[in-house]
């Protein structure tokens, strides 16, 4: 069957006032698969992938299936190995579990690429990891793998093994070393473990941000495709650990750091040396509380026209909703209220017109529904006129930066076996985040609440009342406890 379908999306492109969103459902497979937006073509626009079948991207007209297009295995990526602008693949099959057996299922990576005749083929392999992520880790514009992979010893998971790979452009990779994370950093490798790239400093090397479970780790690129020792900050799982990013969204030059937990779209602002000094964070759900309309992941663009950097988040609930920096905190820039479940979003400039589309996947329902495009200065539109962002429940926590270098607390245990520890906590204030000190104590302050942590299994959040925290805390050698953090002068 080689007649091409035409899909048809761009009703609205001759009649700006047509109610933008949603567009016409495109044909495309019942079935909940991987979509991925590239130039496959290479006319400046970007094609789809969905489910490892091209949707030729045809400009005014829409999308077109051109026929046969084959790459062999399940396409977990598309990137770039050697700069050239012809999109490669990157493709993860896993072997069935077997029943009983205590390794976990066998993952292989291949890279797919583009010979003289136009067909895809396998072109390069990985040996080891379950997760990959893509960089471009010495910054060169040809894009390289990070491979990660949970070690095991027995049925003992010991860590997580990090591999980085850098392309020499040939379809090979050097393998520039390796980085070894115990496993209290993360607890569950595959659903916790997040990676993201940027210059967080500003020397023109790519650094690295890796979401643990209840860790940051930030690793500072040396430009060759090597990192320093990562330093690590606590970061508690309750603050989120969902699609974490980074982009610039106050404007300040400094990549913020981007992620969401429940209904909260949280940002980390980056002070350009390495370090998150402040924290803002808005609801995805302002007005109705009873419900967590929480995002099912984030996406970083244009999508309103207004703003240079934007968040939007697809909500269980099935709101499209646009966050951007406003003043100085994070807000609401515009919804979409589409009614389907679940909404897992992918986004890409498919018009050339400086704001990103999105494709709009309904995933939380038995019943599977095919992705809807909503394009971008079209739907923010649509959605300021539909619900102006009043009225929403924000938050902003200014920390209390470089001038209050070490604030000490004074911790009062209700337990007498736990009041000799009570000497050897001292906890540091810096911004957010709470820096390990004598590796005895660390704590986060967001918002009227210190989450405290001490060692692997100790933990509490504390609400703040006047100059003090008080609250529960567990302690491994002492069960649970009452304890009071009072603030003492330097
Ligand atoms: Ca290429
Ligand atoms: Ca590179
Ligand atoms: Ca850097
Ligand atoms: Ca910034």
């Amino acid at each position: 069957m080689r007649k091409t379908t035409a899909l048809l999306l761009f009703v609205l492109a001759s009649t700006l006032s047509a109610q933008l969103a949603p567009g016409p459902t495109p044909p495309l497979p019942p079935a909940r698969s991987s979509l991925h937006f590239a130039d496959i073509t290479g006319d400046g626009r970007d094609d789809i992938v969905y489910d490892n079948k091209l949707y030729v991207n045809t400009g005014s007209a829409g999308f077109e299936s051109p026929g046969p297009f084959v790459v062999a295995e399940p396409i977990a990526d598309v990137f770039d190995i050697n700069g050239d602008g012809v999109p490669e693949f990157l493709t993860r099959s896993e072997s069935l579990q077997i029943p009983g057996a205590s390794a976990p299922p066998a993952v292989q990576f291949h890279v797919f690429a583009r010979n003289a005749a136009m067909q895809y083929k396998q072109i390069a392999a990985f040996p080891v990891g379950k997760i990959a992520y893509i960089a471009d880790l010495d910054s060169d514009g040809r894009d390289d793998v990070v491979l990660a992979n949970t070690e095991f010893e027995g049925v003992i998971d010991t860590g997580t093994r990090v591999d980085f790979l850098v392309s020499r452009g040939d379809g090979t990779f050097d393998e520039k070393g390796t980085l070894f994370a115990p496993s209290f950093y993360n607890v569950d490798f595959v659903r916790h473990y997040h990676l993201a790239a940027g210059d967080l400093n500003r020397d023109g090397h790519t650094d690295l941000v890796l979401r643990g479970l209840d860790q940051l780790g930030i690793l500072l690129g040396k430009g060759d495709g090597t990192f320093a020792a990562p330093i690590t900050r606590y970061l508690p799982r309750e603050l989120g650990t969902v699609s974490p990013q980074l982009a610039d969204v106050d404007g300040d030059g400094n990549l913020d750091f981007i992620f969401t937990a429940k209904d909260i779209i949280r940002v980390l602002l980056g002070d350009g040396r390495g370090h998150f000094t402040r924290e803002s964070s808005a609801s995805t759900n302002p007005r109705l509380a009873e419900r967590v309309n929480a995002p099912k992941n984030l996406v970083v663009g244009q999508f309103t026209g207004k703003n240079a950097v934007e968040i939007a988040g697809g909500t269980h609930d099935g709101d499209l909703v646009v966050f951007a920096w406003r003043g100085n905190k994070l807000a609401e820039a515009g919804r979409v209220v589409t009614g389907l479940p679940g909404l897992m979003l992918t986004g890409a400039d498919l018009h050339g017109d400086g704001t990103t589309d999105l494709f709009a996947e309904a995933t939380a329902s038995p019943v599977y529904i095919p992705g809807q495009f909503y394009f971008g200065r079209a739907a923010a539109v649509a959605a300021q006129t539909s619900l102006p962002a009043t009225g929403a429940r924000r938050r902003s926590v200014r920390g209390p930066g470089a001038s209050v270098a070490e604030q000490r607390y004074k911790v009062v245990f209700g337990s007498e076996c736990a009041a000799q520890q009570a000497t050897n906590w001292r906890l540091e204030r810096d911004g957010i985040f709470g820096v390990p000190v004598e590796g005895t104590a660390e704590a986060v302050f967001i918002g009227d609440s210190m989450y405290v942590r001490s060692g692997r299994y100790d933990y509490g959040v504390l609400a703040r009342s006047g100059n003090e925290y008080t609250g529960q805390m567990y302690l491994s050698s002492c069960g649970g406890l009452s304890v009071r953090v009072v603030a003492t002068p330097e």
